[in-house]
């Protein structure tokens, strides 16, 4: 059988479909438009693997997708196709709701359209994974405990209000058609190739050039990371096991204040590539205007996913964070294609660059 994985060129579905064809050795059909964030680099040995068949295009264009559909008879769709980043919602929320939920309101028709028309054990076992996001839920009060499947959802930017309204739709196709999804929600993701517009790779790059590190409003905000083979790992078995219409939360017990992670960063770096002179990196460190709406705090629960489905975090912080740093160090040509051309011509000015807090 095969499975379609879309966003198989962002950063998520990229890992995804390595870790797919390594361990699972079932055939993937990728599509992915190829917007700023994709990058068919990232899929490395996977994009010349004979098992993977790669289409570029939109999840929201139907009919590419009901004939990729009828062509390919995947026994699975998985959703990795999204706009991710909170500040470009903050700028422009526009292509947030036309990808996380117009373009997957369009994709949930192609697939119930195509599951409708199977029958017996292809019907019974198909799938339609979602992957979402802990910002759903707002954000987490100090103190508190993380959040579950049963918390109330609050989204706070364009970009988790998009989200949000996503999840909902799988829920409701679910209820109302039967259409058998179920929603990962994961919090923070990290790892290689990583597009350098989110905390940790733009750290690590501006660091090892020697620019500013931004950090917004006091620094204290907190994430739960959780590195990104443990996140597909996590995606793997919802598509193995989950139950139709449920939601599994994936956490990473992994809280971290983001100057401490900028600190760690810096610290590795010093180790790694010093700058010279004695001087550290943690030095580049500056505090800027904060994000509006910038939620303090996530974190997310992983009881059911550990009872049910058998997974938990495996990757330490610490070691997840110094081969990241090291495959950007080893990496430099990944990161000047995603820098260049298409980002460039897409850079909106990013909250860090506003100026002192
Ligand atoms: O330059 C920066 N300085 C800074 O202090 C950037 C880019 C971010 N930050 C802060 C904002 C957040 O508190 O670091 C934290 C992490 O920021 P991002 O990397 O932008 O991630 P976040 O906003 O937390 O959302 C991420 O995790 C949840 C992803 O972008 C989402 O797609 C995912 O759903």
């Amino acid at each position: 059988m095969t499975i379609l994985v879309t966003g198989c060129a962002g950063f998520i579905g990229a890992h995804f479909v390595r870790q797919w064809l390594a361990a699972e050795g079932e055939p993937v059909v990728g599509l992915d438009r190829l917007s700023y964030a994709g990058n068919l680099a990232s899929l490395f040995e996977a994009g010349r693997d004979a098992r993977f068949h790669f289409e570029r295009g939109d999840i929201g264009d139907a009919a590419l997708v009901a004939a990729l559909l009828r062509r390919h008879r995947p026994r699975a769709v998985v959703n990795f196709a999204a706009e991710t980043h909170v500040d470009r919602s903050i700028h422009d929320a526009a292509p947030f709701l036309a990808s996380n939920v117009e373009a997957l309101f369009r994709l949930l028709e192609a697939t119930r359209g195509h599951w409708a028309a199977l029958a017996g054990a292809d019907r019974d076992g198909f799938r339609f994974v979602h992957i979402s996001t802990d910002e759903v839920f707002g954000s987490l009060g100090p103190g508190a405990a993380p959040f579950d499947e049963s918390s109330r959802y609050a989204p706070s930017s364009p970009y988790s209000a998009s989200k949000a309204a996503g999840d909902h739709l799988v829920r409701a196709w679910h209820r109302t058609f039967a259409l058998p999804g179920i929603v990962a929600v994961l919090t923070n993701t990290y790892g290689p190739a990583q597009f350098p517009e989110k905390l940790i790779p733009l750290t690590i790059l501006n660091a090892a050039a020697g620019r500013p590190l931004p950090l917004y409003g006091d620094g204290a905000n907190v994430r739960d990371w959780l590195y990104v083979g443990d996140a597909c790992a996590a995606i793997r078995a919802v598509l193995r096991r989950g139950r139709p219409g449920e939601f599994y939360c994936a956490g990473a017990h992994n809280e971290r204040a983001n100057r401490a992670v900028v600190e760690a960063i810096c610290a590795i770096l010093d180790r790694r590539a010093p700058r010279g002179g004695g001087r550290a990196h943690r030095d580049l460190i500056r505090c800027v205007a904060d994000r509006p709406g910038h939620d303090r705090r996530y974190a997310l629960a992983t009881g059911k996913i550990e009872r049910d489905l058998g997974w938990r975090p495996a990757t330490e912080f610490a070691s997840g964070l110094e081969a990241t740093v090291a495959w950007y160090l080893a990496n430099g040509d990944w990161s000047e294609s995603a820098r260049s051309g298409a980002y460039r011509a897409w850079m909106v000015p990013n909250y860090a660059e506003r100026g002192p807090a």
